[in-house]
């Protein structure tokens, strides 16, 4: 498979650049979800055909199906008690590494893998870089039991802290409700800035019925930028 627009040029060089980088013989790794961290398994799969000792936990379905298709062995949270590397992507991420993430309605495990991960790096095309998070809709798993008051919890929560009158929307793909792994749904809150995304980052997760939101703050310790060129930067 061959990377086709620029945008899949530059996501193949960040995804494809985190092998040398930072994968080693013997390493326990967490495999992340979008098509740049696809990229990346598609490059693992390749090490490992050719003698690289790896296993990995894949922070999706989707991931998961890739990973055995290419032919990287797996294995579970449960069966290792922590991962030395996440190679994972972003929808947006600024300069010091705060990043949007769940735009493809992962967020949860990928957030559960990173945490169990000695290190993370975030792979991204050139264009997820920003000055300021929240153009990108922030993704919140909520428990599809309570999701509609816990709408508006968020909204409160949102209120108070200067957002006004939040845009809030239920994710729906073809008409359909989006239900997650777990069996979440997500709301989208589009907020266009984010000043403060540690602050709403720990405020989010405590409204109950809020699952884990997409601001995954303080947990990316590198980052992968992936160019139209092939190249790469690492920041
Ligand atoms: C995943 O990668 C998600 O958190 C995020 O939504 C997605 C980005 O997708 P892509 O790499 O396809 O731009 O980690």
């Amino acid at each position: 498979m061959q990377p086709r627009t620029e945008q899949d040029k530059a996501k193949w060089a960040s995804g494809t650049a985190a092998i040398e980088a930072y994968v080693r013989d013997g390493m326990k790794l967490g495999l992340g979800s979008g098509t740049t961290s696809h990229w990346f398994v598609r490059a693992l799969g390749e090490a490992v055909a050719q003698g690289l000792d790896v296993v990995g936990v894949p922070t999706s379905t989707g991931t998961r199906d890739l990973a055995l298709e290419v032919g990287v062995p797996l294995t579970t949270l449960a069966a290792v008690e922590r991962l030395d590397l996440t190679i994972d992507g972003a929808d947006e991420i600024d300069h010091d590494g705060a990043m949007i993430k769940g735009g493809g309605a992962c967020l949860l495990w990928e957030r559960i893998v990173a945490d169990a991960s000695d290190r993370m790096v975030a792979v991204v095309d050139d264009s997820k870089l920003v000055d300021t998070l929240g153009a990108f809709p922030l993704p919140i798993e909520v428990v599809p039991f309570s999701w509609e008051s816990t709408r508006r919890s968020i909204a409160r929560l949102l209120g108070r802290l200067g957002y006004a009158d939040p845009d809030l929307r239920l994710r729906t793909a073809g008409g359909e409700t989006v239900v997650t792994d777990s069996g979440n749904y997500l709301i989208d809150a589009h907020l266009g800035s984010i000043e403060d995304p540690t602050a709403l980052d720990g405020q989010l997760n405590w409204i109950p019925g809020v699952v884990e939101n997409g601001l995954f703050t303080g947990i990316a310790d590198e980052m992968i930028i992936g160019f139209p060129s092939g190249e790469h930067e690492i920041r």
